[in-house]
């Protein structure tokens, strides 16, 4: 995870720690940070965030004084308090949250997000994750062949309960059933698929804005794929106008650039939740800004 991202900030480290002054001069690190700004930019990470970066490092590095041999450490440090406080932002405390959902008896958890985000799997992967709480799965997603038997294979394998209607039918209908089974067998979370959306889909939009009307959810998790690049910003564009509660960013295991996260990070209305790091159960972690920062840069 992260890899190609993380010779980015080796690179410019390296470069760095090559300037033979003791004083680093703004002149000297002109060249290094344009190299970095040019390959955080060809690794998703978008045209602001990559600013932030730059202006960021610019001025904790330039016109220090430090001696050839703590500077090493410097620069590490500087690079990692940068990444790690741009994360920070976007964090929030994972188990924390889901114990002040739990007490809802139950929370309705609505996952949302465009075709093939990882909406569904990520709702397999959070039940998993509950283990020991009850959960019920909502098969609201009746738009998409397949999509109910998707969910109901997962259900059957977590041994959770699913429920479902037929294809075609109305999805907050669907979700509001499940809440009300919920709410008769105290379940600690209803976690609630919904159909994808390409954001030109204006029904599917409006049907969503039914959902929450209806079953009012208490909370909305918008669910990215790391991999989609700079399309995220669109995509979170989109689905503010819903107050979201969390994101869940999917597929950062396949993300072979690395940097979609750090413009996830800084662009998301809500805090990341969980990332999604492959495709079995197992594979779903509570965001950590130290762990993720770490990641990016290889530092142990
Ligand atoms: N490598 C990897 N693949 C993932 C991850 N999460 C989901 N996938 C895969 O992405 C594909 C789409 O996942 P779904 O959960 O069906 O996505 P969805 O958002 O429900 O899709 P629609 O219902 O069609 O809108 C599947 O093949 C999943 O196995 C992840 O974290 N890593
Ligand atoms: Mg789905």
């Amino acid at each position: 995870m992260f890899d190609s991202i993380r010779s980015v900030f080796t690179n410019f480290s390296d470069s760095v720690k090559q300037i033979q002054e003791t004083q680093l001069s703004e002149k000297q690190l002109i060249e290094p940070l344009e190299n970095l700004e040019m390959h955080l930019l060809q690794h998703n990470v978008a045209v602001e965030v990559t600013d932030y970066i730059i202006e960021t490092l610019r001025k904790e590095l330039a016109g220090i004084q430090i001696e050839r041999s703590q500077r090493e450490q410097y620069i590490t440090n500087t690079i990692y308090d940068t990444i790690y406080d741009l994360l920070q932002e976007a964090s929030c405390d994972t188990t924390e949250l889901l114990n002040r959902w739990k007490q809802y008896n139950p929370a309705l958890l609505l996952f949302v997000g465009a075709n093939g985000a990882g909406k569904t799997t990520a709702i397999a992967k959070t039940a998993k994750f509950l283990q020991g709480a009850d959960v019920v799965l909502a098969a609201g997603d009746t738009f998409r062949d397949a999509s109910i038997e998707q969910l109901q294979k997962h259900a059957d394998h977590l041994q959770v309960k699913c429920i479902s209607q037929e294809y075609g039918s109305d999805a907050a209908a669907v979700i509001y059933d499940a809440k009300e089974h919920g709410e008769k067998y105290r379940a600690d979370f209803v976690l609630a698929d919904t159909a994808g959306r390409a954001h030109t889909n204006t029904n599917l939009m409006e049907e969503l804005r039914k959902i929450c009307r209806v079953t009012e959810p208490n909370g909305i998790i918008l669910v990215v794929d790391a991999t989609i690049g700079n399309d995220v910003i669109e995509q979170i564009k989109q689905y503010e106008p819903l107050s979201l509660d969390g994101v869940i960013v999917t597929k950062t295991d396949a993300d072979t650039r690395g940097g979609t996260i750090l413009t996830i990070a800084t662009k998301a209305p809500a805090p990341i939740i969980f990332l999604g790091t492959g495709q079995s159960y197992e594979d779903l972690t509570a965001f950590e800004p130290e762990s993720v920062t770490k990641q990016l840069l290889a530092k142990e």
